[in-house]
């Protein structure tokens, strides 16, 4: 089925631990569309010597216009790769201005309701060639992706391009995005060096009490290491536990149900009868996994693996499933093609 060009880009150079999203699919993340107001939508530049600068859409197509193929990367592990953006280099829009003394960093700012950002050291994202970008692959930026304006920055995990770009701040002092500030990504971002997350917050003993009492209701334990732990019955609905660890634990009849375990480590755990019920599992890694009387139901899986592979693509290390996994087949739909195709396998 696949064409000769396909089978070139079968093994792709891929920053560590991502995979490839299928061929045309563009996984949507976080917000899902921008806050109202801001029309006819006009970018706002502030930190000039010039106070605030506004470009409507039309003033900044009449600048020079720049396309850059890059690819996706996005920190919950899935990848995109080669999609073509067009706009104005954040580079070629600050020459137009007089930047203040003292400037060092740059924050994109989202027209959404929790005024979404993200930053970076000025000089960064001008190396980066960030772009503001309107057009994709020849269209009209979608709404969902950020239409009509977002900043795109090759070189770095996804979450450094804002969706719904209205104002591009230069500042003297760093101001932390939402998702760095919120989840505690990591504020550099490199895919090659896999900065995802930043150092855990937790301290040991709290983590070691928690532990004990195999109560995480409602905490916030980023990164705990509960691995090789016997968290049998283990409450913890609701908790974040994003890139947790629990590889080889004992999660039997454990309650994750609504919790954030996105890029949670949970290999070869014993997740027998747990409930995994409006779990963020996205960019999990649960290969080797015991699921059997597990309950998905609602769970997100985008970048999510189940299953570790050989150098032949042969599955070496898959996620134990049967009639009495709760695992209804939309949910699988985001999953990597070749993470689906073993599950289907399982279902036969
Ligand atoms: N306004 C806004 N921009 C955002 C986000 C968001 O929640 N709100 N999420 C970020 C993250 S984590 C990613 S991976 C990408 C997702 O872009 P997409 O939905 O177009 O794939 O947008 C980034 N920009
Ligand atoms: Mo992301």
């Amino acid at each position: 089925m696949s064409t000769p060009n396909q089978t070139d880009r079968q093994h792709p150079p891929l920053p560590p631990g991502q995979q490839l999203v299928a061929v045309g699919k563009w996984p949507l993340i976080g917000e899902r569309q921008p806050a109202s107001g801001n029309q006819p939508w006009q970018l706002t530049v502030s930190g000039s010597d010039e106070t605030n600068v506004h470009f409507s859409l039309p003033a900044l197509h009449k600048l020079k216009q720049t396309s850059l193929n890059m690819d996706i990367h996005c920190v919950t592990r899935w990848s995109k790769l080669s999609v073509e953006f067009t706009g104005v280099l954040l580079e070629d829009l600050i020459r137009s201005l007089t930047v203040r003394e003292g400037i060092e960093f740059v924050s994109f700012v989202a027209q959404s309701t929790r005024n979404h950002s993200t930053s970076l050291p000025l000089l960064e994202a001008i190396k980066q060639k960030t772009l503001i970008a309107h057009t994709c692959d020849g269209q009209p930026l979608a709404p969902e992706h950020g239409g009509p304006l977002r900043n795109v920055v090759p070189g770095k995990y996804f979450y450094k391009s804002v969706k719904w770009l209205k104002s591009i701040d230069l500042l003297r002092e760093d101001r932390l995005g939402f998702w760095e500030a919120e989840s505690g990504y990591h504020n550099a971002a490199d895919p090659w060096l896999e900065q995802r997350y930043m150092a855990p917050t937790l301290d040991r003993r709290t983590a070691a009490r928690l532990i004990a009492d195999r109560n995480f209701v409602g905490h916030d334990l980023r990164r705990i290491d509960a691995s090789g732990r016997d968290l049998s019955n283990l409450m913890a609905q609701g908790a974040s536990l994003r890139n947790a660890n629990f590889n080889e634990s004992n999660l039997q009849d454990a309650d994750f149900s609504r919790a954030n375990m996105s890029n949670s480590h949970l290999r070869k755990a014993n997740l027998q009868f747990a409930k995994l019920i409006g779990t963020d599992l996205e960019g999990a890694n649960l290969a080797g996994a015991d699921l059997r009387g597990a309950d998905l139901t609602d769970s997100s899986l985008i970048g999510s693996s189940f299953c570790e592979f050989d150098g032949q693509g042969r599955a070496v290390l898959g996620a134990r499933i049967d009639s009495t996994t709760t695992l209804p087949r939309q949910i699988l739909e985001p999953l990597t093609p070749d993470q689906r195709e073993y599950f289907l396998a399982q279902f036969d």
